[in-house]
């Protein structure tokens, strides 16, 4: 054992090193182009939220699904992709070592490509061109650019997610037989799930989109075209969730000056999410018509078991808190939790997400139980789900994690000043999220669409008198877009002062030590090929038959979209 431990320590001294400075500007521009598609999404969502709860009239040159488009695109896909891959580039350099030169110009390549893309989609967006909103649905049809930009974004983050596997596995075989460093496991994982899944919005772009927007074909396999979507749609969800939860494996331990409580479980919790991830996009397709019964089950059923990685999130880091707590000489049942750093944004904002992520969770369970989706399927409850799971506990985490890394990339310190900013930050975000996504969930549940223009909160007076007694529901939602905001500007802020203004200095990029069972660790869960065959097959058993018969039983003759569109 006494062995085992030196064998660690060195292993240990061995990853603690810096962020390569070359590799810093990389990394820096994607958190850069991540503020500014967050900071221009979040203004997007005032006008939304002020609209829809009826407090302002949209302009005449805007229409609602633009706006509603540019919002989900720039934070939902713009700042999550651009801050993760800003935050892996970062980490695989400061636990694996310096990329070579090689790998970071084609890490340039893919970052170009990306940008090219996003550029592309987002000049269809404010033209106008492609008011088709993040899911881009057929028979919406946008403009031929928008698609080719999607194509480009998804092969951007290809090279990129190549550079950072290929990075790893240099590591592994310079390093044989010895476990590798947890942020590297974690990353490969989430690779490997974005790119199985990403094959699926792809091939819907590619092959069904672009031929028909370019005017090639004129029909459209709808049902197919969605299937492909959430085929990716889900586990897109999870490549945002899953570096959320690097940080809180990985980066908050050591924060509170503790250490992560078991390496082999947070191993089997990302093995877990590569296979089960993908095969489960049905629970978004539940109340659609051409998918028999059957295959819906199956697919709830695999929804059931992808929580259970979330499940042993949530022990590990309980585990890890209660730990740490109490080494710090916290007693009782609960008087350790005294003894976690509150007023340390870089601990509280990812905290704060984590506590939201309890209710939050337990709605995406709701949405999953099959008979209960009838309930809340296009209701506003489901936008109140998901500003809760990636809208906060998501953009609490990175906001939280921007604190330390922005700093780290641009050699200065973080501050007093700017900590205090992130923990107000932090409180504003959770309360308006609180109020909005709360009104969200229960008027959801009053019956209120989502995904329509044609509808203010205040259009529903059974609403409205459930509400009156405490508050009127579109002053709720407006209150809390308006909180958001304040949020969103002081977190901007805070990037402006790390990235321009703080003063320079070494600020400490937190990693925690491999858990003590690292050794130990079973070899099996490095077997990369096993994990991605045994993903296969379940993609195979869960999609074959309903693909095929999307295919063979589409309606013939059935009239163009064209023609519905006229
Ligand atoms: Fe979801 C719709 C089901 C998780 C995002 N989801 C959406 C949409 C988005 C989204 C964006 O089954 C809308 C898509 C659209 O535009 O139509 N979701 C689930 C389920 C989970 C889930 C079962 N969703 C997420 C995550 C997201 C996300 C994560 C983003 C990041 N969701 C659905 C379904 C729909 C859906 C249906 C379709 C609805 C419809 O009809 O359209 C689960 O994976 C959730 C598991 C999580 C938990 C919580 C574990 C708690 C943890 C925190 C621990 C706290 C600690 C602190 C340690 C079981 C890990 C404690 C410390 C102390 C001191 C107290
Ligand atoms: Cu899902």
């Amino acid at each position: 054992m006494r062995q085992s431990n030196l064998a660690l320590k060195d292993y240990q001294e061995e990853f603690e090193m810096g962020v390569d400075p070359k590799i810093k500007p990389l990394s820096m521009i994607h958190v850069s182009i991540a503020f500014v598609a967050f900071i221009l999404g979040v203004f997007g969502g005032l006008i939304q939220g002020l609209a829809r709860g009826g407090m302002m009239q949209l302009p005449s040159w805007v229409t609602y699904y633009q706006i509603l488009t540019l919002h989900g695109v720039l934070l939902a896909l713009v700042f999550t992709t651009f801050i993760i891959f800003g935050f892996l580039f970062a980490g695989m350099s400061r636990t694996h070592g310096a990329f070579s030169d090689g790998l970071r110009k084609l890490g340039w390549v893919g970052f170009s490509v990306l940008t090219l893309g996003t550029l592309l989609a987002a000049a269809m967006i404010l033209t106008n061109e492609a008011s088709v909103l993040y899911t881009f649905y057929a028979p919406l049809q946008a403009h031929w650019i928008f698609y080719i930009g999607l194509a480009l974004f998804v092969v951007g983050t290809w090279i990129e997610g190549a550079v950072l596997l290929a990075h790893f596995f240099k590591w592994k075989k310079a390093n044989p037989g010895q476990p590798t460093p947890l942020f590297g496991f974690m990353t490969t994982a989430t690779i490997l799930l974005w790119i199985v899944a990403s094959i699926g919005v792809a091939v819907t772009v590619l092959v069904q989109m672009l031929p028909w927007a370019l005017g090639l074909t004129n029909e459209i396999n709808v049902v197919l075209s969605r299937t492909l979507f959430w085929y990716f749609g889900h586990p897109l969800v999870y490549f945002w969730i899953m570096p959320a939860y690097m940080v809180w494996y990985l980066i908050i331990p050591k924060i509170i000056g503790g250490r992560l409580f078991s390496g082999s479980l947070a191993r089997l919790a990302f093995v877990l999410f590569l296979l089960f991830s993908i095969p489960v996009g049905f629970h978004h397709q539940l109340m659609e018509s051409g998918i028999s019964e059957f295959w819906k089950y199956m697919q709830t059923i695999l929804t059931f078991v992808v929580v259970v990685p979330s499940l042993l999130t949530a022990f590990s880091i309980f585990a890890t808190f209660e730990q740490t707590g109490r080494a710090q000489g916290g007693k009782g049942v609960f008087n350790w939790i005294k003894k976690l750093p509150w007023g340390d944004a870089r601990f509280f904002a990812p905290f704060m997400g984590m506590i939201i992520f309890i209710p939050a969770g337990a709605g995406g369970l709701i949405n999953a139980s099959f008979q209960l989706n009838a309930v809340i399927h296009n209701t506003l409850w489901v936008v109140g789900h998901f500003h809760l799971t990636v809208g906060s506990t998501v953009v609490l985490t990175f906001l939280g994690m921007s604190y330390w890394l922005i700093p780290v990339l641009t050699g200065r310190r973080f501050t007093r000043h700017a900590n205090r900013c992130g923990i107000v930050q932090t409180w504003l975000w959770a309360i308006g999220m609180f109020f909005m996504s709360g009104a969200m969930h229960l008027l959801g549940l009053l019956g209120a669409p989502r995904r329509t223009a044609y509808a203010t909160y205040s259009d529903h007076p059974q609403a409205l008198q459930w509400f009156e007694g405490i508050f009127t529901s579109h002053i709720t939602v407006g209150v809390g877009a308006v909180m958001l905001t304040a949020a969103g500007v002081l977190a901007f802020y805070n990037y402006i002062y790390l990235a321009f203004l703080a003063p320079k200095g070494e600020t400490e990029f937190p990693m925690t030590p491999d858990p003590i069972d690292t050794q130990q660790s079973p070899k099996f869960l490095e077997n990369w090929k096993l994990w991605i065959g045994i993903a296969v097959v379940l993609i195979i058993f869960a999609y074959t038959i309903p693909i095929y018969e999307m295919i063979v039983d589409a309606p013939p003759g059935s009239p163009t979209f064209n023609n519905l569109i006229k």
